[in-house]
This record gives structure tokens, C-alpha cells and sequence, in this order.
């Protein structure tokens, strides 16, 4: 698509930085593993793509939990941090840099934004008193809270305990930003995904904005409010600016800055969409900087419908489900299982569903068959076809117009549709393998069976380029059945730009292995 004459065009997107108190479960591998293949469809479409991912390491909730095991803040974070890199190892994550709010970097970053808006006069000192939860790292206003059986106090929305706090605190003029948050979104309709998602989100700013709190003095692991160390930064104004900091701010005339800033998307989870699509925002126009083009936000995965907690005993190691279902089968079932942006559920069946019909039958068997027929009738080359007929140019033709399918429903972020549309194209080349009988022609017009299974193999082909930002590993052993291994673009994979090459009859291919196994339960295995 681009020589290397033209500067391709940069996209940069990031997950939300998790908080490091604990371990990653299968809400965290769903976030990034979405996210990841969104960055290698946009590699593989041509672009410049800079994909950001971390961890979230300062606030109370890390000083309390670190507390209770005995250890600094910092060696908790260090611990769990790690173990959010081992998780995106164990995803094949792609992505550019793991940040870590505790990089130095950072630290530089987050004072240059504080500066940026206490310079904009958006910041004053005051005495702070409401209901904070430290699950959350929230303030709720006292409307916002229940006192529950228990006699303790809880956050309505969120659940959570929530408790008294009263200290001197930078305040940051949020009410001011009211109107020129509610034009943004007028003035940029896809800056909030999805729209029932984002509606929440104008809605609560219609209802009217209170100044936010923004720095603590109870406690010291943040970073420290420039020019009074007796305050640290409130927790989320430090992690926002972590959008920042990865492309090179505060200089805003690096080369990084200035070719990824603003931000593509940032996809997050529905529990955090005010903090991007409200504060965010305002800090940004405070600091006088872009703000980023859109804030995806998705739902919430449920363990059989039921939601993940330690102490119900549900919670899902995203490396078990590696282990037990292998890692492109995780990934596909994520994003084409629940619409991103909704509420999915998941469990051992569906799972199981979804490998043995879509991957092993639909996509696996289709590649198996048509290639072992290859491999014994076609002298193991990619045979000679004749003039197509109108079912071959009507199959083609579906196929042909899968990658704009595709990138009209990843420039949304709907994955599903994606998956669904390459799967039905494969849905209708399974039918249509099945009425052309290759197997039968084989006996009896030798030149048409080498037509029907070089169409079969050219739709095999385009549909193992477009699963490529799913199933990195498995497409590329398609590709290499196929005998598509040597293309590779700087991003590593067969760029789109391929697709409009059609498989070059005598091309030798190797002998078929099965690429996708059926699941057995150990116990019927
Ligand atoms: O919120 N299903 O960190 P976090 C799907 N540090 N997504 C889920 C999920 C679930 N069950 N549980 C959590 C934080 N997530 C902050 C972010 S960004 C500047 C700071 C998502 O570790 C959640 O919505 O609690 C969020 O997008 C991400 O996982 C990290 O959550």
C-alpha cells in the first residue's frame, strides 16, 4: 500500500494501565487482546500503529494491599506488574511499550500536565470532605452512597465500601468545563462507543459537574503535586496522563508527540468511561493539548453469567485458559463471542462451541479436506483452474469484498461483525465445496475439480490474511499451507495490501497438517 517513499499514516491506541494489586484475569486479557487486534489490523492495513499497554501503579489501593502482605507499594507493584507483562506474553500481545507509571518518565509527564493546568488557573487549593473509596480510588457525594445491613457505608453504583475523608485538597475546576465538554461531544458524534455507552457519560454531564479533588496529603505513594510535596497527585490525574507520557510529553515537539498525538482510541472497560470521556477531556483542554479521537468503551465479561470475585473462587487466570484451550482459540472466542461494547458471559461450553464449530469444522476442516485433496491429485501445487462458473465467481466475489467488510467494522471496534462476516463467507464455501463434490469430479472432470478446489484454497487464502489480528499464529500456518509464508510486511504477518494477489497456480505446498483440533474433554478423551 505504501512505498517507502510515503510516510505512512500513524494510529496509536491503548487499553487502559491496570491496577497492579493483584493478578490478571480474563477482563484484562479481553480488554488487550481486543485491543491487540485492532493494532495488527492496522499494521497489516498499512499504518504506522504505536499500541501502548501498562500498569496503573500508584494510589491508596496499592498502599493498603501492599500494606496487608507486608510489602512496599512498590514491590507489589513491581510483582503484579510482572505479571501483566508475563500475561501479554502469554497473549502474544504486540504491543509497543508497557508503561508503568512508576517509569521515570512518567513522573515527568504527570508534573508537566499538573503545570499545564494550575498555568490555565484550573487549580486551587481547598479543604476536601466526602465518602472515598479506596476500591474505586472515588469520591461519591453522600447522594451516591447507601449505608448497607453491616452498618458500613457503600458507593450505590459501584458497591464498594466507601469511607470519610476530610483533608486539604487541590481542587480542579471541572464545573467550568461543563459546556465545552457537552460541545465536544456534539461537535464529534464518535468520540464516545458506544452510543448507549456514552449516553450515560452526556448525561451525567448534562446533570451538572462538581470541582474534582485531585490531590491527597493522607498518604504518599503518588506523585508529588509540583511545588508542595506534602500533597501526591489523586491517582487518576497521575494513570490519564500515562496516554501522554508513552508518545513523549511533556515535549510536545518530539518526533512521537508529534506523529501519534492525539490518541486513535483508547479502549476501556464501562466501569472507567467518566474518567476518559470527562475528565480526561478537560484536563487536556486545560493543558491546552488534542484530545484523543475516541474512547471505546467495553463491557464486562461474567464467569456462566455470574460476576468474577475472589471470594466466589471464579476468576479466570487468562495463562489457565491458554493452557487448557491454546491461545488462538481464546482469542477468537473473546472477540467473536460477545459484541464488543456489551455485557458477554462465558463458560467451559461456549468456549468449546465456538472452537469445535467456527475453528475446527467451519475454518479447520475446510482447509484440511480441500488440502489433502490437493496434496494427493494436484502433485501438492496449487492447481490450474479453468473458466470460472458462475457459483465460483459468486464465492470469489464474497470473498472479494471481505477486507472492506472488515475495516469498516474494526473502524468501529466490532469485532464481532468482522468474524461473523469471514464467517459466513466460510459458511458458504463449506456449502459450496459440498454441492461441487470435488471428490466425484476427481473421477470424473479432472479440470473442474482443480477449479473447484482452487477457488476453495483462493477463499482459504483471503480469509487466513483477515484473521491475521485474531489468530496471528494459526493464520500463519494457513498462510504457509498455502504457500503464502514468504510475504511479510515490517509489522510481521501478510500485509491486506496481498489480497488482491490471487494464488499462483503450480505454486508448491507442503503437506496439510489439521490446524485447529477439536476439543475433547479429558475424561471422554
Ligand atoms: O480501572 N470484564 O484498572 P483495573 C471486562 N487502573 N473488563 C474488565 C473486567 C471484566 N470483568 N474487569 C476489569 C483500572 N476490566 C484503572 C485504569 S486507565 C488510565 C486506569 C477492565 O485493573 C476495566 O474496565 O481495575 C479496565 O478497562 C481494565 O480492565 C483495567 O481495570
Amino acid at each position: 500500500m505504501s512505498s517507502p517513499a510515503q510516510a505512512k499514516t500513524p494510529f496509536y491506541i491503548t487499553t487502559a494501565i491496570s491496577y497492579p494489586n493483584g493478578v490478571p484475569h480474563i477482563g484484562h486479557a479481553y480488554e488487550v487482546i481486543a485491543t491487540d487486534a485492532m493494532a495488527r489490523f492496522k499494521r497489516l492495513d498499512g499504518y504506522d500503529v504505536f499500541f501502548m499497554t501498562g500498569t496503573d501503579e500508584h494510589g491508596l489501593k496499592m498502599q493498603q494491599t501492599a500494606h496487608k502482605l507486608g510489602l512496599t507499594a512498590k514491590q507489589l507493584a513491581d510483582e503484579n506488574s510482572s505479571a501483566f507483562q508475563q500475561m501479554s506474553r502469554d497473549l502474544g500481545i504486540s504491543h509497543n511499550r508497557f508503561i508503568r507509571t512508576t517509569d521515570a518518565d512518567h513522573y515527568a509527564a504527570a508534573t508537566a500536565i499538573w503545570q499545564r493546568m494550575e498555568a490555565n488557573g484550573d487549580i486551587y487549593l481547598s479543604q476536601y470532605a466526602g465518602w472515598y473509596s479506596v476500591r474505586d480510588e472515588r469520591y461519591f457525594v453522600e447522594d451516591e452512597t447507601e449505608v448497607h445491613e453491616d452498618g458500613l457505608r457503600y458507593a450505590t453504583e459501584t458497591g464498594t465500601e466507601v469511607t470519610w475523608t476530610e483533608e486539604e485538597s487541590y481542587f480542579f475546576k471541572l464545573a467550568s468545563y461543563q459546556d465545552r465538554l457537552l460541545k465536544h461531544y456534539a461537535d464529534h458524534p464518535h468520540f464516545g462507543a458506544p452510543h448507549n455507552r456514552f449516553n450515560e457519560v452526556v448525561s451525567f454531564v448534562r446533570g451538572g459537574l462538581e470541582d474534582l479533588s485531585i490531590s491527597r496529603t493522607s498518604f504518599d505513594w503518588g506523585v508529588p503535586v509540583p511545588g508542595n510535596p506534602d500533597h501526591v497527585m489523586y491517582v487518576w490525574v497521575d494513570a490519564l496522563t500515562n496516554y501522554l507520557t508513552g508518545v513523549g510529553f511533556p515535549d510536545t515537539e518530539s518526533e512521537s508527540y508529534l506523529k501519534y498525538w492525539p490518541a486513535d482510541v483508547h479502549v476501556i472497560g464501562k466501569d472507567i468511561s467518566r474518567f476518559h470521556a470527562v475528565y480526561w477531556p478537560a484536563f487536556l483542554m486545560s493543558a491546552q493539548l488534542e484530545l484523543p479521537k475516541r474512547v471505546m468503551i467495553h463491557g464486562f465479561l461474567h464467569n456462566n453469567g455470574v460476576k468474577m470475585s475472589k471470594s466466589l473462587g471464579n476468576v479466570v487466570a487468562p495463562a489457565d485458559w491458554v493452557a487448557q484451550y491454546g491461545l488462538d482459540q481464546v482469542r477468537f472466542f473473546l472477540l467473536r463471542e460477545v459484541p464488543f461494547g456489551a455485557d458477554g458471559s462465558y463458560s467451559h461450553d461456549s468456549v468449546v462451541g465456538r472452537m469445535n464449530s467456527d475453528l475446527a469444522n467451519n475454518l479447520g476442516n475446510l482447509a484440511q479436506r480441500s488440502l489433502s485433496m490437493v496434496a494427493k491429485n494436484c502433485a501438492a501445487q496449487v492447481p490450474v483452474p479453468q473458466a470460472f462458473t458462475a457459483a465460483d465467481q459468486d464465492i470469489l466475489a464474497q470473498a472479494g469484498v471481505l477486507l472492506d467488510l472488515c475495516r469498516e467494522a474494526y473502524e468501529v471496534q466490532d469485532f464481532h461483525r468482522a468474524l461473523e462476516e469471514i464467517w459466513t463467507v466460510l459458511g458458504d464455501t463449506n456449502a459450496y465445496f459440498a454441492e461441487q463434490q470435488p471428490w466425484v469430479l476427481r473421477k470424473t472432470d479432472i479440470e473442474r475439480m482443480n477449479t473447484v478446489l482452487y477457488v476453495t484454497l483462493e477463499v482459504l487464502r483471503i480469509v487466513s490474511i483477515l484473521v491475521q489480528p485474531v489468530m496471528p499464529d494459526s493464520a500463519a500456518k494457513l498462510l504457509a499451507a498455502l504457500g503464502q509464508a514468504t510475504a511479510h510486511d515490517d509489522g510481521g504477518g501478510h500485509p491486506f495490501a496481498a489480497i488482491g494477489t490471487p494464488l499462483v497456480a503450480g505454486t508448491p505446498l507442503p503437506a496439510p497438517t489439521p490446524i485447529f483440533p477439536k476439543y475433547e474433554d479429558p475424561a471422554d478423551a
